[in-house]
């Protein structure tokens, strides 16, 4: 099925089912992630999950936490520390989770931050009301992975380049291993809730390519093109594309694991700031489970 254009959904085609839902209506949407999961739709932008005021005053209390606690990251800045950084041979796994604890105590003390936490566990509570809803077991440590981690993307550093969550799990092989739930980790979902756009760039831009077709890229910088299962290199520019921007208060959940997708660069002085992470399935597709 193919899509109408919105407010937040552009371009020439909206080649795959992306639709867009007030948060007024999200109790009687509590089916939107089996949508996903079985393909009837590809994403879904929930609009104004978060009032404007409460956007602003989660952006007043992340102004310290951002300058102090958030790790730097080649295009900008990530709170708490995200699972990329332990690698294969499980190093820096205890940094992730000291990053963790700093963002636990800073939302004990500060209810915009906490907010933003509760509200998206409710938020997939209502889109995806037949499953339950949790954050996966670490089995190291025998604690909840993180629920969602601050994206900040500053001007002219790329954004984020071209990825699907499929490539990103073969990269971080041992923190998924570390999953002690029975998680079915094939095509998972991503999710990002929108603080704060800039004023030019920034979009997300989905894409014709799916991981069954396009496998990997020449090196993880690359941000031009891609690599097909036959070895061919596919320039981006060729590909047909849309772009989605949720806006501030807007959250955004796609199949982000099989769609290749990036993040354009930011051209606006005022950085993008988003909240994110990734969904999955349990094996017995009863439960659903979120994590970054
Ligand atoms: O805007 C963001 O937070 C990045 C979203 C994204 O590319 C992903 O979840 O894979």
């Amino acid at each position: 099925m193919i899509a109408e254009q919105t407010s937040t959904i552009t371009g020439p085609r909206i080649f795959f089912n992306f639709i867009e839902v007030p948060a007024a209506k999200m109790a009687e949407n509590g089916d939107l992630i089996r949508k996903l999961k079985n393909g009837e739709i590809h994403g879904f932008v929930l609009r104004n999950l978060f009032s404007q005021q409460e956007v602003a005053e989660m952006l007043r209390a992340l102004e310290r936490p951002l300058e102090e606690d958030a790790m730097n990251t080649p295009s900008g800045k990530m709170f708490p520390t995200p699972f990329a950084i332990i690698t294969n041979d499980g190093e820096r796994l205890d940094a992730y989770y000291e990053s963790l604890n700093t963002m636990y105590k800073l939302m004990a003390r500060e209810p915009a931050l906490q907010l933003v936490k509760d509200r998206v566990n409710a938020f997939f509570r209502a889109v995806a009301a037949d499953y339950k809803v949790s954050v996966p077991i670490n089995k190291v440590k025998g604690i909840p992975v993180s629920e969602g981690c601050f994206r900040v993307f500053y001007k002219d550093r790329g954004g984020l380049f071209v990825h699907c969550g499929n490539l990103f799990q073969q990269q971080s092989e041992y923190y998924y291993s570390l999953l002690a739930n029975d998680i079915d980790m094939s095509d998972q979902l991503s999710f990002f809730f929108n603080l704060q756009n800039t004023e030019a760039g920034g979009e997300l831009t989905i894409y014709d390519m799916l991981w069954k077709d396009v496998v990997a890229k020449a090196t993880p910088d690359e941000n031009d093109s891609v690599i097909d299962k036959d070895g061919n290199t596919i320039y981006l520019k060729d590909v047909e594309q849309f772009t989605v921007k949720p806006q501030p208060g807007d959250i955004l959940v796609f199949s982000g694991g099989p769609i290749w997708h990036r993040v354009e660069n930011i051209k606006g002085d005022t950085p993008r700031i988003t909240y994110g992470g990734f969904v999955n399935f349990s094996n017995d597709g009863k439960e659903i489970f979120y994590w970054s």
